[in-house]
């Protein structure tokens, strides 16, 4: 693992003083993140982990996060998408950040987020290892949703980074009314293929897909029901990275009463021992997630 000098630890010690840090960090970088986008819109030569091109924003976001969450103290490990490998930075407890998911929304200028994951454990964690998790949409108005201690909260991002609490308590609605599946149709699996027809033959259903995992992720959670990244036939696997994206957003759906799937089980209960792993992802309103599982029960 590369190193990186990190000040000694001082304050703040708990694991919830260190979760208040790194969350307030992340909140108060959002401005600096949408302010450096303008002019950084295109693909630079790099690759990230994974092989997806990199753009500059990418690059941009990543080493603002690994500057401000590194120099926290009690984070131990700093690890984001766009690194083969995780920063040590001290002792503690380890991050995960996606910079800029959804970063081929750039040059359309749709939305993007940030995605950050705390795990109170070694990389690549489990799923039980983490303690909260939070990402930041850059849509039309600057948001953040937080998971913790068994409650989801909005807040809204000002410009100059102040922050304020815009909904407490956020939950799935009950009656869930839209859906955005990724990947191309013709390398969907007939299990999936057949669940999509049954959403799809709904009329309280709609299609609303915007292609950055985190907006579309927004709009479950906004209006109820289901979106995935889901196995394909030409990538099981899906697209979609345990520890950066499956994981946190797991974490915040679950929390936010909703359910997650594999296809199979929780997104928390995905087990891989490579950081950069991926995993195909399900979630949304409870009943949804359990057509999708019977779908692919049935189709064994
Ligand atoms: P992006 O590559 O633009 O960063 O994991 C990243 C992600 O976007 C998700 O935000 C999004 O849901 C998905 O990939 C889109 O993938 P496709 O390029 O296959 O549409």
């Amino acid at each position: 693992m590369a190193t990186r000098d990190n000040p000694a630890p001082t304050e703040p010690e708990s694991t919830s003083a260190t979760i208040d840090a790194v969350l307030d960090v992340v909140a108060r970088s959002a401005p600096d993140v949408r302010s450096g986008l303008p002019g950084r819109r295109v693909a630079i030569e790099g690759e990230n982990p994974s092989g997806e091109s990199q753009k500059a924003a990418d690059v941009y976001a990543d080493e603002l996060f690994l500057d401000r969450i590194g120099s926290i103290s009690n984070v131990g490990v700093y690890a984001s998408e766009e690194r083969a490998e995780g920063i040590d930075v001290g002792s503690g407890l380890s991050v995960c950040v996606d910079p800029l998911d959804g970063s081929s929304n750039l040059e359309p200028n749709a939305a993007m987020g940030t995605i950050v994951a705390i795990y109170d454990g070694p990389l690549p964690a489990s799923g039980d290892d983490i303690v909260a998790a939070a990402y930041v949409l850059y849509g039309a108005t600057t948001t953040m949703i937080v998971a913790r201690e068994d409650s989801v909260t909005e807040y809204v991002i000002h410009q100059d980074g102040e922050y304020e609490v815009a909904r407490e308590d956020v939950t799935l609605p009950e009656d869930p009314t839209v859906y955005g599946f990724g990947g191309r149709v013709p390398h969907w699996v007939e299990a999936f293929q057949s669940f999509v027809d049954d959403i799809e033959s709904d009329p309280s259903m709609k299609l609303r897909y915007g292609g950055a995992m985190i907006g579309d992720v927004n709009q479950v959670l906004t209006y109820g029901g289901i979106f995935g990244y889901p196995t394909l036939t030409n990538a099981p696997e899906g697209k979609l990275r345990v520890q950066f994206e499956g994981y946190p957003v797991g974490y915040i759906v679950e929390t936010a009463g909703g359910a997650t799937s594999d296809g199979h089980q929780s997104l928390l209960d995905v087990e891989k021992d490579d950081l950069h792993a991926r995993t195909p992802v399900y979630v949304g309103n409870e009943e949804l997630i359990d057509d999708l599982e019977s779908a692919f029960s049935d189709h064994e």
